[in-house]
């Protein structure tokens, strides 16, 4: 772990030496303004926060360290015999800032095998909760049953040092993210597999262990898992999961406290939830038509007593998205390649022509375009993955990738305690009335 360690402490000294310059000039320089309407509105559009790993262009999409999906699919190592990225490659790529060797993302896959042991207290600590308690809860529950191996929170009781809490926090976040996949499947087989566990392979990347570990030994699985765990990592810093983890972390709290606060906020179905409403909400419209193939006017009408009943469209609408999602197109793609007569695939794109003109027509949804979720669920049912409650732990893993990521380039360059203003209404009546 030395060398990449190493690496990122010297882009971080390079980077607080910049930032500093910068602020020095330009500290007071003014980048936008604050309506009521955006406090009063999930601050949509204010520009409040620094992060390093991504950023979101609401036509383009999503791009890591400037590059965007397709880039990453062509330019990122991949396993032998395999054609989508390593996602090892892009904690590289996110964390240090340049693109990987093969040689890089071999020592990421390695550091994460000889971290990822699981202490047996954390899989009694989930043992404990009832079977019918939600995956996410139990994701949750299992990571903070972890945190009783921060270095960050035994080296702060000690006393460390401020400069060393970027070190600390690496150390926390490669541990973390190395232990992920052993929790996540624990949780799967427990619930889904009659408490019958598969041990992790010592031989495999860290996409393709998880699928073993599921029980999902398919190339053509390891595949859509190297590619999930890609393109679910980030998405810049505001959306929930990526500003909560940030948010606690700002307190100082470890990086077992600040992703288990990320993943309760990624459990939201506006958030990371959505991905199992998605498939939830075709089931349900499948099992009601009585088909297994609606035809586009029998999705129009389904659409349309969503809508009628006050719900949302899974999968559809994006808080800072204006175009279709570049995750959806990916997956769409690899739908296309791996499983195009799939009738479960083609009624996401048979939905996917239906949905866009009607949420266009209500005149109030900002983005009537897919999202990541709209497809996700249904290329893991293809394989036999049919327990949708369990896709959102699965989102979750890869979401680790970015916010840790984040977390130890907060850490390293000395961000502060995060504590916007509120005010209250009565404020804003004074304002209004010049008070
Ligand atoms: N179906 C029905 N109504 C929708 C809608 C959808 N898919 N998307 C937005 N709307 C509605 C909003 O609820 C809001 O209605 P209101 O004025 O009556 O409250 C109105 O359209 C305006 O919303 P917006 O400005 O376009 O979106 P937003 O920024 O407030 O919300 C999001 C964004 C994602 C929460 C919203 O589009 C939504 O609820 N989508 C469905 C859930 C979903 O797919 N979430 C996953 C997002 C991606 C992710 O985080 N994983």
């Amino acid at each position: 772990m030395g060398i990449i360690k190493d690496r990122f402490k010297a882009k971080a000294d390079e980077a607080n030496v910049e930032i500093k310059a910068i602020l020095k000039e330009h500290g007071s320089k003014k980048i936008g303004e604050v309506t009521l309407a955006q406090i009063y509105q999930g601050m949509r559009g204010i520009t409040g926060l620094v992060t390093e790993t991504s950023l979101l262009d609401p036509q383009e999409g999503i791009r890591f360290r400037g590059y965007t999906i397709p880039e990453l699919q062509e330019k990122l190592p991949k396993a032998e015999g395999g054609s989508e990225p390593l996602p090892e490659g892009l904690f590289y790529l996110m964390l240090i800032g340049e693109l990987p060797t093969a040689a890089d993302v071999n020592e990421v896959t390695d550091i994460l095998q000889r971290r990822s042991h699981v202490p047996n207290h954390v899989f009694a600590t989930i043992d404990a909760l009832p079977l019918s308690t939600h995956p996410m809860t139990m994701f949750v529950v299992g990571i903070m049953a972890l945190q009783t191996e921060s270095c960050f929170s035994k080296q702060y009781a000690k006393g460390m040092n401020k400069k060393d809490y970027w070190s600390a926090t690496f150390d926390d976040s490669m541990d973390l993210i190395a232990r992920l996949p052993r929790i996540a499947a624990y949780i799967y087989r427990r619930k889904y597999k009659n408490n019958e566990h598969i041990h992790p392979d010592g031989l495999l990347d860290w996409s393709s262990n998880l699928a073993h570990m599921m029980g999902y030994d398919d190339e053509s699985f390891y595949e859509l898992m190297r590619l999930y765990m890609t393109i679910h990592a980030d998405h810049e810093g505001g959306n929930v999961s990526a500003h909560t983890t940030h948010l606690v972390g700002s307190a100082l709290g470890d990086a077992y406290q600040s992703f288990a606060a990320g993943m309760n906020g990624l459990a939201g179905p506006l958030h990371g939830l959505a991905n199992q409403e998605v498939i939830k909400w075709i089931f349900e419209m499948r099992k009601e038509l009585g088909s297994d193939n609606p035809s586009k006017e029998q999705i129009v009408d389904y659409v349309q007593k969503t809508l009628s009943a006050g719900k949302v469209v899974p999968g559809y609408g994006h808080a800072v998205l204006r175009k279709t999602d570049p995750r959806f197109t990916a997956q769409m793609e690899f739908g296309k390649k791996h499983m195009a007569d799939d009738p479960l695939v083609q009624t996401v794109w048979n939905i996917y022509e239906a949905v866009p003109p009607i949420l266009q027509s209500l005149g109030k949804i900002k983005n009537p375009w897919p999202n990541v979720d709209a497809h996700s669920g249904a290329l893991l049912v293809h394989y036999g993955l049919v327990e949708y409650e369990f896709y959102t732990v699965l989102f979750g893993v890869s979401r680790a990738l970015g916010v840790l990521a984040s977390l130890c380039w907060d850490r390293a360059l000395g961000f502060a305690l995060e504590r916007p203003k509120s005010v209250t209404s009565e404020l804003v009546k004074d304002w209004i009335n010049g008070k």
